[in-house]
């Protein structure tokens, strides 16, 4: 191609574009005023025209190189005014439409909480079944025959039939009233050193009302090796306080009395909702109560098959509720059981504190 066509064609290309997005019209400027240009190489080929010629395409290229800057200009006028293409028409004030991804249950959460806090120092988890004997869940933690806890008032019993031709029935089992009964089965079935915590659904015979219900969840735990102290007791629960509500937590133990422990204790906790200047959750004490405890009783170390001259041990039990409740401030526990989502979507990982 000579000079003329090269640039005839050139000139036929700066009229026939049409871009019309910022990109494309700056892609034009570039493909013929950039530095390595269609026009600029047009305008360095110029050095090259003899002497004598340079005035008639001097002219020339000047005009081409106006036709590039003119048609540029109004090239990038025209896609400063069009409306980019958005696709069908968006309705910006529209509600976005919600996923629903479902979330875990609050008690789920807290638990799963707890298990962790216990995990991180060596406990394992430990579970049994819901339905459960006589022995594992009074008889083997010292309960007396006559305790009121295994009254029908207190507890849910249940008759299993054991040999259909016969019509034999099992009079020995209940619902569980505490986990307790999943750690008799792990005493039963080891040999210390043992460390863990039992997570689950415990059932009593009450009447459901916004404090109580007749079922709810507890976690459990129970340590036994030679020469574990009731100091290692008050060390450990401090730390799962702490680890759970905050590093300002205090705890205090009460005396108190459980069948399955001696000595026993009530564990209260420095209010979190108002750090113990007095409110109303804290009834004006600045105490609340969380959890039980005590030493395990050598009788129950003795039923259980570990010899108490040689192991001693401790174990503390406490309600997922009501640990839930003071970290939530749920006012009514039947609001646990509902499965409203308008209360469950308020409950997410990332709403925990702690
Ligand atoms: C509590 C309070 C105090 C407890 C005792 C045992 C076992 F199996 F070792 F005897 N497990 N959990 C215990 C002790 C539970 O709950 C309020």
């Amino acid at each position: 191609m000579n000079l003329k066509e090269r640039i005839e064609a050139v000139e036929a290309e700066i009229a026939a574009s049409d871009a019309t997005s910022p990109e494309a019209v700056e892609a034009f400027r570039v493909g013929m005023l950039g530095r390595n240009g269609k026009v600029t190489a047009l305008l360095d080929a110029f050095k090259e025209v003899p002497a004598e010629e340079k005035r008639a395409w001097g002219q020339r290229l000047n005009q081409l190189k106006n036709a590039a800057r003119v048609r540029w200009e109004e090239l990038k006028a025209q896609a400063e005014t069009t409306p980019v293409d958005k696709g069908p028409e968006v309705d910006l004030t529209r509600p976005a439409l919600t996923e629903h991804t479902g979330s875990l249950h609050p008690i789920s959460i807290v638990r799963q909480r707890i298990v962790d806090v216990f995990a991180r120092i060596g406990y394992t988890v430990s579970q049994g079944p819901e339905v459960e004997d006589e022995h594992h869940n009074f008889g083997a933690l010292n309960f007396p025959p006559d305790h009121p806890a295994r009254d029908m008032q207190d507890t849910f019993f249940v008759q299993e039939l054991v040999s259909a031709n016969e019509e034999q029935k099992r009079q020995d089992l209940a619902l569980r009233t505490h986990t307790s009964s999943v750690q008799v089965r792990v005493m039963e079935g080891g040999t210390p050193p043992i460390r863990t915590i039992s997570p689950g659904r415990v059932y009593r015979n009450e009447a459901i009302s916004a404090r109580a219900h007749c079922m709810f969840h507890q976690v459990e735990g129970l340590y036994v090796d030679k020469g574990v102290s009731f100091a290692e007791l008050k060390g450990t629960l401090d730390y799962f306080a702490k680890s759970i509500f905050g590093p300002e937590v205090k705890i205090r133990l009460r005396p108190s009395y459980f069948p399955f422990t001696e000595p026993s204790a009530e564990v209260d906790m420095s209010c979190t909702i108002c750090g113990g200047s007095g409110c109303a959750v804290c009834k004006h004490s600045g105490w609340v109560e969380i959890m039980g405890c005590g030493m395990v009783d050598p009788a129950v170390l003795t039923n259980c098959g570990i010899d108490p001259e040689v192991y001693s041990g401790f174990a503390f039990g406490m309600g997922v509720e009501r640990v839930a409740q003071l970290i939530y401030r749920v006012p009514d526990l039947r609001l646990y059981w509902e499965n409203d989502v308008r209360f469950l979507d308020q409950f997410t990982d990332g709403a925990f504190r702690g």
